[in-house]
């Protein structure tokens, strides 16, 4: 007689417990660039270094660049007059570069590029006189950045159901552009309405969304309909990161949550769940999302499978008011090119 057992449903669980590991995820390179230039500043110059903004939007990052000595100001009348400030990777609009002159400060602009890029065409469209459509979020630093640029020939528009309040002088010279870190799918419905509505509508020269966020996206995409749980490691002020749960839960994944650190996974979340979806946003150092892989590990979720969905090998040359500095202090140029220290944020 042959005996068949039948696995209890705790066993059948452990058996099958993985997780989804999505790549790209973790720090984009205008990311990389700006923590980096934080720490080379710290090096070169001495604490404190004046920082307007989060330098990037992650708790993590802010708190040990402060133990370091960075100091972070909401504006750059906070910064002691001739101190040297760093503007964060989101951008700043130009009546701050302004600001910062009448005060004699010292300024490092950590803009990410592809932000600066989106800047030059506000700037390209305004003189050629078009109303610019920005789709963004109200508030945002990137956006409040933007809109500086051409304040009188940008109106925003913050989502689909936005599209219907928006009015232009001329529907014959209209162009949308966006924030960079937005949904690619809402951004490209409200592109669709926008278009039903001003049919003449011109497409920015190239994505704005930046290739980070498309990627990130994209991994996730890929392992939400596979997902019980997506963990996503961020920060609740990261724009890219929140997108990261809102596309996980649209495209499958059964829950999804946002945390900063592994401690605070609810263990509740885990209840009768087999497979975790686990990625982090764009401003997240490694580390966090390995005490998350700890974490689940150490709760039955050992086997790990990446989800690759594209490569990245992107890299900006730091700041050049920075590399100056560095060139001068080291007294040739292969020193200014040495641009990563693997230090904890890494
Ligand atoms: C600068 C521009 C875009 O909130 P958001 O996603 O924009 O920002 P971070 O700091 O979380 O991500 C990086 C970044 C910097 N994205
Ligand atoms: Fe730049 Fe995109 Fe990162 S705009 S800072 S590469 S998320």
């Amino acid at each position: 007689m042959v005996v068949m057992t039948v696995p209890t449903d705790a066993q059948a669980q452990t058996r099958t417990k993985r997780v989804l590991l999505a790549a790209p995820r973790g720090y984009c390179a205008g990311v990389d660039r700006a923590v980096v230039t934080v720490e080379k500043a710290l090096d070169l110059y001495g604490p404190p270094v004046y920082v307007r903004k989060q330098i990037v939007h992650n708790k993590h990052v802010v708190t040990t660049l402060e133990k370091r000595g960075a100091i972070f100001v909401d504006e750059t009348d906070e910064v002691p007059e001739g101190a040297t400030v760093i503007f964060s990777a989101h951008g700043v609009a130009p009546v701050v570069h302004d600001e910062a002159k009448q005060l004699s400060l010292k300024t490092i602009d950590a803009t990410c590029p592809l932000v600066t890029k989106v800047h030059r065409e506000a700037v390209r469209f305004a003189d050629d006189d078009f109303d610019i459509l920005l789709i963004g979020h109200e508030g945002h630093e990137e956006v409040v950045g933007t809109s500086g640029e051409a304040p009188e020939h940008i109106t925003l528009v913050q989502s689909p159901a936005h599209v219907d309040e928006v009015e232009v002088r001329d529907p014959e010279k209209v162009v949308w552009l966006s924030q960079t870190t937005l949904s690619v799918d809402e951004t490209m419905e409200t592109v669709r309405r926008l278009r039903e509505k001003f049919p003449k509508l011109q497409d920015p020269p190239s994505d704005d969304i930046c290739y980070a966020t498309q990627n990130r996206q994209l991994a996730v995409k890929q392992m939400a309909p596979e997902t019980d749980l997506m963990i996503v490691v961020g920060s609740t002020n990261s724009s890219n990161s929140v997108r990261l749960v809102e596309v996980a839960l649209e495209h499958g994944a059964q829950d999804g949550h946002l945390v900063d650190y592994a401690d605070e996974i609810d263990e509740a979340w885990l209840e009768g769940v087999t497979t975790v979806g686990v990625t982090s946003g764009a401003s997240v150092p490694e580390v966090l999302v390995r005490d998350v892989l700890d974490f689940l590990a150490q709760r039955g979720y050992g086997d790990v499978s990446p989800v690759v969905a594209a490569e990245e090998s992107l890299l900006f040359a730091l700041p050049n008011e920075l590399r100056r500095d560095l060139k001068a202090r080291d007294g040739n140029e292969a020193a200014a090119k040495v641009r990563h220290d693997a230090g904890s944020l890494h």
